[in-house]
């Protein structure tokens, strides 16, 4: 059966269109538009409430968020990361000026595998950057021990991670910094938009200078910064979409349960598991395609999706240490990060999804398994 209308992977949760205009009304009488105004500052004390963490700094994206995290944290060498991410992961580093050293991940929870990690420290080694991937959260107490143990530093790209939490602790007082992302198809999303967030305020104060050209007033130009600060009109749709962001996770638990109970016996298909004591955002909805079980390989049930007007998409194919850049340097082998990639597919999730689609998608999949 072929869908009337192409579903994406996800699509933007949108607050009311009346909402946002009275809450960005404010603007056109103040003139002020960026440079930590009102709503800026507004959404960040609110998301220092909701998520449980002082020192929350905004960005103009998670991208930026992560290079300025690097950036006040003044890293150098190597920093030991998982090619199982999104690009933009691995960007910050080399961009920065630090190289990645790949760690495997996790077979189960597709985050890097502490138990991989050790042997790739060296005396250049000075942090390690883990990405909680689909909101699956990293072992933080394992990678604690390991920093630890060699005076490291732990770094969380928490893109998917929004409001995740573990044993009532949230994802984001693990590590000494998170970055977030609040781009239009995260969970909670300002359009474009991002947060650090630190353990010590100490590089809270300093990164929100280096978001704003690293001048600590308008005559002291103390660091090299860029500009990576949020403007009104995103902290403002952040400020809607706050609001209502826990009847948009309880709107994704639902379609990720009947996913979950239609495609759970289907051979060949692993399904993403919550964690026990995890309070998930449900970000994605992740299937990991045996071929020989399930009767074609990833590539083909993406290729048939597509066909019959389904999104999916291999997120995340391919592993970032395939990044050009890279080549001709030494990587190790991550042959547990290279098989997941190779077989991994994020089935459609988002706030809207609604039953029906969602049991049209299941019905595709389980008729390309029986062919
Ligand atoms: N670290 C990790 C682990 C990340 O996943 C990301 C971003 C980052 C860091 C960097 O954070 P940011 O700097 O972006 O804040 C998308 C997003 O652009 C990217 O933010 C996200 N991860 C990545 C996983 O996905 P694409 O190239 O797949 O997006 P695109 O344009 O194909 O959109 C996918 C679907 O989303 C569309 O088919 C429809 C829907 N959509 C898209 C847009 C742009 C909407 O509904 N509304 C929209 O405005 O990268």
């Amino acid at each position: 059966m072929k869908m009337n209308q192409k579903i994406a992977v996800t699509r933007s949760s949108m607050p009311d269109f009346e909402e946002y205009v009275a809450e960005i009304r404010p603007l056109w009488e103040s003139r002020w538009l960026t440079n930590s105004g009102e709503k800026h500052r507004e959404l960040e004390s609110r998301l220092r409430a909701y998520l449980g963490v002082d020192n929350v700094s905004l960005c103009v994206n998670g991208h930026l968020a992560l290079e300025c995290i690097l950036e006040a944290m003044e890293l150098k060498g190597e920093v030991i990361t998982t090619p199982f991410t999104f690009v933009s992961t691995t960007n910050a580093l080399i961009r920065k000026g630090l190289t990645p050293v790949f760690c495997d991940i996790d077979p189960e929870t597709y985050t890097i595998d502490p138990a991989c990690i050790e042997p790739l420290i060296t005396d250049r080694t000075t942090a390690i950057l883990g990405v909680h991937v689909y909101g699956n959260l990293c072992d933080d107490e394992r990678i604690a021990a390991i920093a630890r143990r060699h005076g490291l530093k732990v770094i969380y790209d928490a893109a998917h991670a929004f409001g995740v939490e573990k044993d009532g602790a949230g994802a984001l007082s693990m590590g000494d910094a998170s970055m977030l992302s609040f781009h239009a198809t995260k969970v909670f999303h300002c359009i474009e938009g991002g947060a650090a967030v630190f353990r010590e305020s100490g590089y809270y104060d300093k990164l929100t200078h280096l978001k704003n050209f690293g001048m600590t007033s308008p005559t002291e130009l103390t660091y090299a910064g860029g500009n990576a600060k949020m403007n009104e009109f995103c902290a403002a749709m952040g400020l809607c979409n706050l609001r209502h962001i826990d009847r948009a996770i309880a709107a994704r638990k639902r379609a990720y349960e009947q996913y979950t109970a239609r495609l759970s016996g289907v051979n060949g298909l692993k399904l993403n598991a919550v964690a026990p004591g995890v309070k998930s955002n449900y970000a994605y909805f992740p299937v990991v395609i045996d071929p020989a079980q399930f009767g074609c390989t990833r590539d083909k049930l993406a290729e048939r999706l597509e066909e019959q007007g389904i999104g999916a998409r291999k997120y995340f194919y391919p592993l970032t240490s395939t990044l050009a850049c890279l080549r001709g340097s030494k990587q190790n082998a991550t042959p547990v990060a290279e098989r997941i990639s190779a077989q991994v597919l994020c089935l459609p999730l988002y706030e809207d999804l609604d039953e029906k689609t969602a049991d049209a998608i299941c019905d595709a999949i389980i008729s390309i398994s029986e062919r």
